[in-house]
């Protein structure tokens, strides 16, 4: 059996793939042994077939890192509605499972989030050391709905001070501005599969009329009746990623933003294969949230795990802070990831690696001026990384 000091999170690292601008090899040199990626050329709904998988399993085994995670295989809008051929996506989905684990990928991430994966207003916030960070800015957004989308009703998320800023602020924006908001919003983060025009994006909305929380639950308690038997069959374990940001936006129903949320996802299907990612940047923008607690709570079924932190303030903005600032306490946070891990090699538990990625980073130094991923540039997570790993040895350290 490893010794504590030995053993701790398995360091992972977001790869898009080969049209990624950042090479396995720097990313070995980031000091990841594993690798997480997706297929984002496949359609949406598709099976991932071995001929697929092999061979973006071969690239990654040539640079002697290790497909850790697929993340994600994302949930046909379909299936997050039960409308048009979710049968057939749904029966797909179990199909990719069994795929995978023919190559013993054993540990895949997805989101229910309705249409927009997730959601920043500003993708080149300036920090104050001139670095750039992603930013949710709530009045930027209420431009967004209220005067640039048009959306029906939006009004009513508002106070009346809050609809007067968003006025006020719409007057000063230039057409570029309001260009650059739209795009930022709904044309697809890096690892959304999909992006849309505006006028697409209220027509994908309207399908979501008669969707509340409820009927959205009760959609993903469908998905899971049948993925999980499979996901036990083929030793796969599911982590569903929480909501970011983790409360309602576009009148949309959100339904993994907090502790309860999160209880109630793993209650329905109660099985090992039926668990988390824990993300402590989604989850940690809510003050109502205990991450400690969560692990405290969940722990024991936290399959995946993304570390970032987040600085918000009182009016609901908030921007992408460092690893180790912010909101979050990672102390505490990693302290209790590590308990948890002890807890498994303890228990003889199989499932101990605990593959944790750092998440996103800030952009900065030499990649200010190259085109990247936002949110996934190299300097920004490789100090992630690295401030992650260093905070990791020192109290594992402490606990041997
Ligand atoms: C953003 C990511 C998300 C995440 C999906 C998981 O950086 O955390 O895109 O990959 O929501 O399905």
């Amino acid at each position: 059996m490893n010794t504590t000091s030995e053993i701790g999170l398995e360091q992972t690292w977001r790869w898009f793939g080969p049209d990624d601008s950042i090479s396995l090899s720097h990313i070995k040199m980031a000091g990841a042994t594993g690798i997480v990626s997706a297929l984002h050329h496949l359609p949406n709904g598709e099976v991932w077939t071995l001929e697929e998988i092999e061979k973006r399993k071969q690239l990654i085994d040539k640079s002697g890192l290790n497909w850790s995670v697929v993340e994600s295989i994302p949930v046909h809008e379909d299936i997050k509605k039960r409308t048009g051929r979710y049968h057939e996506y749904i029966r797909n989905y179990k199909q990719s499972l069994l795929n995978l684990a023919h190559f013993g990928i054993d540990t895949v991430c997805y989101n229910f989030m309705p249409v927009l994966d997730w959601t920043r207003t500003d993708l080149t916030f300036e920090l104050t050391n001139g670095a750039q960070a992603l930013r949710f800015d709530a009045c930027k957004f209420a431009v967004f709905e209220l005067f640039l989308l048009k959306r029906k009703g939006a009004e009513l998320a508002y106070s009346k001070q809050q609809l007067e800023e968003a006025e006020e602020l719409h007057q000063n924006m230039s057409k570029a501005d309001k260009k650059l908001l739209v795009n930022n919003i709904i044309a697809g983060l890096p690892g959304a599969e999909e992006g849309y025009t505006l006028h697409q994006f209220q027509a994908v909305l309207d399908e979501y009329s008669n969707i509340g929380s409820n009927e959205l639950r009760a959609n993903l308690l469908d998905f899971l009746k049948e993925v999980i038997p499979v996901a036990e069959e083929a030793n796969i374990l599911m982590a569903i990623h929480p909501d970011d940001p983790p409360f309602s936006i576009l009148g949309l129903p959100r339904i993994v933003s907090n502790l309860h949320d999160l209880q109630k996802v793993i209650g329905v299907v109660d099985s090992p294969n039926n668990g988390l990612c824990f993300c402590t940047g989604s989850l940690g923008v809510r003050s109502d949230n205990d991450l400690v607690q969560i692990i405290k709570e969940l722990g024991h079924r936290i399959n995946f795990i993304h570390l970032r932190s987040t600085s918000r303030d009182k009016s609901g903005n908030f921007h992408e802070a460092e690893h180790l600032d912010g909101d979050v306490n990672m102390y505490e946070v990693m302290k209790k990831l590590l308990e948890e891990q002890q807890n498994r090699i303890h228990n003889r538990r199989l499932d101990y690696r605990m593959p944790m990625r750092p998440d996103h980073g800030h952009k900065m130094l030499d990649d200010l001026s190259k085109e990247t991923n936002p949110g996934y540039s190299a300097i920004g997570r490789l100090k992630g990384l690295a401030e992650l790993r260093g905070l990791e040895l020192g109290i594992k350290m402490a606990m041997s």
